[in-house]
């Protein structure tokens, strides 16, 4: 089966932090996981590089906006190479390709009608890319930017999404589009019941915003981020140019991302395809958004999280590991750094890394030929932990065999033992446990994992190097 999977493509002008490396962790394991059970994997990732909020960003830095962007992109691309990030394309919205289709798409919505000229009068936040209402405002300003909005009033092009709301509502609630968890698809439902959901504007001015994609209908517009944004899931993959690859990918299997861009992926994208006369996506997991320490994750609290510290603390392999054992995934949760270390001792260097120098020292001491019987079907009895997305689960039935294994050892007795052949048993079976559960964590910790894989599988094992250094 083809598996097609997405992150959000991240607003270039920040640096990459742990919120970012969360979702883009997710959807590696997921793409490692479907590659390992034989699935053909398509996984996207990529930044999202126009608008006011990027062009402004640049500004301040004094820099041209594409040398700005090319300079951030380049961070986090370098990111997700130490963490081991395998994604098989990295798109950016400046990407000659995906300005070409998305010229393209909107002459096609506009062709068909989908567009209008409209007079717009809004409280524009340039932080978040979007217009206010009142109510989202505390004192007169917006509550995540801290600033004022700008009023705006100007002609755009609105894109008609209230005829496509009754089709949406019905797809949603049939599970066509499946919104997970359960509770982000009620709160889909209920943003359409109310009547919240409007139709919206698509362009902007060029005289206010010119980082953008002129509209090849009026050159005196420029592309607003949502379509842009949205549209690289399709034009990563080739349209509406290379027609045979896309097909061969689209509809996509899964798009991950956080409740802050629910809106637009559940309500706006569906609509834009199906003005496109295009297929839906098939899933859509919606996880929350976590603090940490407590305390909302903002450059001003100074609390910051960024992925290269977690992997100087603990390794790539080790940081990904905590971040998806932590806490359930869709749920919104708070990040303990004291966690993090209490269950890097636990799981990884008391755990895993412990038993595989113990088993690795006594075969090598003992000098014995093992042989492994490489059994995955014991991979079939996470399936049901991965289908929910539970890797938290997924992770606790690891340490349990783990702690089986161990209690197995100490059972046994290995070192106590004189008859070859009852040790070979012992440590062969050991061995055979070592190499499935390092299979099963392979997603999580692809270097450390396989660096097992291969030491057990060796002609002649070997002790392995400590594994995870206690902290
Ligand atoms: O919204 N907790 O980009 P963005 C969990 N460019 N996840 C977090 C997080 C946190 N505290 N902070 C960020 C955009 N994320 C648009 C998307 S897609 C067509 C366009 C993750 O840079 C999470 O996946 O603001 C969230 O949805 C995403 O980063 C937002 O990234």
């Amino acid at each position: 089966m083809k598996f097609y999977i997405t992150t959000p493509i991240y607003y270039v002008n920040d640096e990459p932090h742990i919120g970012h490396a969360y979702t883009t962790i997710v959807g590696d394991v997921l793409a490692r996981y479907h590659r390992q059970i034989g699935d053909q994997v398509f996984y996207l990732t990529g930044t999202d590089e126009h608008g006011a909020k990027i062009a402004e960003s640049a500004a301040k830095k004094n820099m041209a906006p594409q040398d700005f962007c090319d300079q951030n992109a380049a961070k986090f691309q370098e990111v997700w190479q130490i963490l081991n990030i395998s994604h098989d394309q990295f798109i950016r919205t400046t990407d000659q390709r995906h300005e070409d289709a998305v010229v393209t798409i909107f002459q096609t919505l506009y062709d068909r009608g989908f567009l209008e000229e409209r007079e717009y009068e809004g409280m524009y936040c340039v932080g978040c890319e979007k217009f206010l209402n009142t109510r989202d405002l505390i004192n007169g300003q917006c509550p995540d930017h801290k600033r004022t909005p700008e009023i705006i009033k100007e002609k755009n092009w609105f894109f008609k999404l209230e005829q496509f709301l009754p089709k949406i509502e019905e797809l949603v609630r049939q599970d066509k589009i499946e919104i997970l968890p359960p509770s982000r698809q009620n709160e889909v439902l209920g943003l359409i019941r109310e009547g919240v959901m409007k139709d919206f504007s698509v362009s902007r001015q060029k005289s206010q915003v010119s980082w953008g994609i002129e509209l090849p209908f009026d050159r005196d517009q420029v592309s607003y981020v949502w379509i842009d944004a949205l549209s690289n899931y399709i034009t990563a993959i080739g349209y509406p140019v290379r027609q045979d690859k896309f097909e061969e990918w689209w509809p996509a299997d899964l798009h991950l991302m956080a409740q802050d861009i629910l809106k637009f992926h559940t309500i706006y994208w569906p609509a834009i395809l199906m003005a496109l006369d295009l297929p839906l996506p098939k899933t859509m997991f919606i996880h929350g958004f976590f603090t940490i320490n407590g305390e909302k994750m903002s450059k001003s609290l100074g609390n910051v999280i960024k992925p290269q510290s977690l992997v100087d603390q603990f390794g790539a392999d080790a940081a990904r590991y905590l971040l998806l054992s932590q806490f359930p995934f869709g749920q919104e949760s708070d990040i303990r750094e004291d966690v993090f270390v209490e269950r890097y001792n636990a799981d990884l260097a008391n755990g895993y890394g412990n038993a595989v120098a113990r088993v690795t020292n006594l075969i090598e001491k003992n000098k014995l030929q093992i042989k492994l019987n490489k059994d995955m079907v014991w991979l079939n009895s996470l399936a049901e932990e991965y289908n929910s997305y539970r890797f938290d689960l997924v992770l606790n039935k690891i340490q349990s065999k783990l702690q089986e294994l161990d209690g197995y050892i100490t059972k046994t007795v290995p070192w106590k033992v004189t008859n070859t052949s009852e040790l070979i048993t012992i440590l062969s079976n050991a061995a055979n446990e070592l190499w499935m559960v390092s299979q099963a964590l392979l997603p999580f910790m692809p270097n450390i994992a396989l660096q097992v894989i291969d030491t057990l599988e060796a002609d002649q094992i070997v002790k392995a190097p400590p594994l995870f250094p206690r902290l």
